[in-house]
């Protein structure tokens, strides 16, 4: 089979766009056409002369540029792509190729250290990009829209992170949908400072540059500075964020000189749209990233499972602190505890139904079977429609927190520090922070006689965790003798002091000893 002959859609497409840019970073253009043969190589080499890889799962971490390349190679040789995170620690790396009983491994420069001892422990074959671009191109499978792709880990209420399996064309609805009500176009330009392990980098940014045709610029990672320096440099059309980086892009605007800050500000006029979301942005961010580029942001509602569901219009009114309305294609419903529709201006949890919607968890039938009622999936989110408009008020769980766009679980963290020898006991907690959204916080009855240090547990915790799930602000309590509610035993206390509920008076609590905080 030619390269060009391929049966998942955002490929075959890519074919009409030719020698047009793809993937810019730094000086450097991949064009459609290199995109197309560099895939069918590593499919190739994937294959090494087997038909079909029938949904194994090819684990991998390169480097932004050969992101796409990788992606594609795997979906035209059969696999499923399982992508990892650059900022994992060894023992999350590790979860995510053991949980999806990953077959094989890509990696390249860096990444390849990195991946040596997981591969060795786990015989497992690690795969060198630059090896397999040096693949002849040999025949390659039909792969049906209906073959599982790709498998991206999310964090539940269940503890340690679950797979989200998509397949092709729930992948495909997803894009769609967004081309659709955003208007992608071939002369579309983004910016891509997300990381490549969660939707809205993957699809939301990625994907549906790719399906347009468009060009997508890539910094390897988020700096406010280079940002800036690129819109002033480049004439984007689109930029994609979470509310995080907005707070960040104003606070590097803000120290600014006027004259650089006129730049700046001119630099705007370039785009056509700018989106926020992953998590709730505030109304204050959203006000002053229009006094000082013009732009009201867009933003939407989404999530792992089901992709994009709700936003607000590309023309028309949006509403500050709502996500609009359902995309195309997506029904949304506001539910009460029976499962049954709740009128306008009643809160309830949100409900979604679509062709994006996700198959199941990787290997958690139960789980997946739990996520479902009627054919819905149950988000866990809490909304309600207001005006017309679907604004999200929370989760129905305190122990999935939103950090900086990440969704991390108190209770995977927890786990983890309480296994530390000098901590008797612990509680993780978001509280309402102005950069992040929420921050993790741990209150931390240590055992008797020792004491412990905020540097000391983020690096010990670092170890085991993602940087963005370690606790960096930590209160250390005296003994766990205190009374609580009953709702996650004694330790739920802890929630109530360090959220914003410290001063209440409900609630007995113990001695705080000491409240350490960096950041
Ligand atoms: C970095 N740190 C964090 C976070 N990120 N801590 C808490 N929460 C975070 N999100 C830590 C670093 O490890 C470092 O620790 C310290 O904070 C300062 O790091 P800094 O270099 O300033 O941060 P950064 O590397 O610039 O990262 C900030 C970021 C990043 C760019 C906002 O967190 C990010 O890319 N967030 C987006 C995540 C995302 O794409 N979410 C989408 C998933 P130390 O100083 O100790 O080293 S949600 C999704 O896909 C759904 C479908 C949806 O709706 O979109
Ligand atoms: P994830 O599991 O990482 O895909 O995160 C999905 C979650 O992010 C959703 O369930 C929401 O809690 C949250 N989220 C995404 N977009 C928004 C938004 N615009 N406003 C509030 N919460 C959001």
């Amino acid at each position: 089979m030619k390269s060009a002959d391929c049966s998942i859609s955002i490929i075959s497409r890519a074919t009409c766009h030719g020698s047009s840019p793809a993937i810019v970073f730094e000086d450097h253009v991949l064009s459609y056409s290199q995109i197309l043969d560099q895939s069918a190589r590593i499919a190739s080499g994937l294959l090494n002369g087997a038909d079909d890889l029938n949904g194994s799962r090819v684990a991998f971490l390169v480097e932004k540029p050969s992101y796409t390349s990788v992606q594609w190679g795997i979906w035209r040789a059969g696999g499923i792509v399982v992508p990892l995170c650059e900022v994992h620690p060894l023992r999350e790396l590790d979860y995510v190729i053991e949980d999806s009983d990953a077959n094989v491994l890509i990696a390249e420069g860096i990444f390849i250290e990195r991946l040596e001892p997981i591969a060795r422990h786990r015989a497992l074959p690690l795969m060198r990009v630059p090896d397999l671009l040096f693949s002849s191109i040999g025949p390659l499978p039909q792969v049906g829209p209906q073959r599982p792709a790709m498998i991206l880990y999310t964090s539940g209420t269940t503890g340690k992170p679950k797979g989200v399996v998509t397949t092709h064309s729930q992948i495909e609805a997803q894009i769609t949908t967004l081309i659709e009500a955003w208007e992608w176009t071939s002369d579309d330009h983004i910016l891509h400072v997300l990381p490549l392990h969660h939707v809205h980098g993957i699809i939301n940014i990625l994907c549906c540059a790719l399906w347009a045709g468009a060009r997508c610029e890539t910094l390897p990672r988020f700096d406010a500075d280079q940002v800036w320096d690129l819109f002033i440099k480049r004439k984007f059309t689109l930029f994609m964020a979470v509310p995080t980086i907005y707070v960040r892009l104003i606070t590097a605007w803000e120290k600014a000189p006027a004259s650089r800050r006129k730049q700046m500000s001119e630099a705007c006029k370039s785009f056509r749209l700018m989106v926020s979301g992953s998590a709730a942005l505030p109304v204050s961010v959203l006000e002053k990233w229009r006094e000082i580029t013009g732009h009201t942001l867009l933003e939407r509602y989404g999530m792992t499972e089901i992709g994009m569901a709700l936003s607000n219009p590309l023309h028309g009114k949006r509403v500050p602190g709502a996500v609009g309305v359902p995309l195309p294609g997506v029904e949304v419903r506001v539910v009460d505890e029976a499962g049954v529709p709740v009128p306008e201006g009643e809160e309830g949890e949100l409900q979604v139904r679509g062709p994006g919607v996700f198959s199941g968890y990787w290997r958690r039938p139960q789980e997946s079977k739990e996520s479902f009622r009627d054919g819905w999936f149950c988000t866990g989110d809490v909304a309600v429609v207001d005006g017309g408009v679907y604004r999200v008020l929370g989760r129905k769980s305190i122990d999935i927190i939103k950090t900086g766009g990440y969704k991390v679980s108190a209770l995977e963290i927890e786990e983890v520090f309480r296994a530390h020898p000098d901590i008797a006991d612990c509680a993780v907690v978001g509280v309402e922070d102005p950069q992040w959204g929420e921050r993790v916080c741990i209150g931390i009855v240590p055992k008797p006689g020792k004491s412990l240090t905020m540097d000391y547990l983020r690096d010990w915790g670092k170890q085991r965790l993602a940087p963005y799930k370690v606790p960096s602000r930590m209160l250390i309590l005296e003994e766990p003798s205190w009374e609580g509610d009953k709702t996650r035993g004694e330790i739920s206390l802890f929630e109530v002091i360090c959220s914003s509920r410290i001063n209440s008076s409900n609630y007995p609590r113990p001695t705080p000893r000491t409240m350490i905080s960096r950041g």
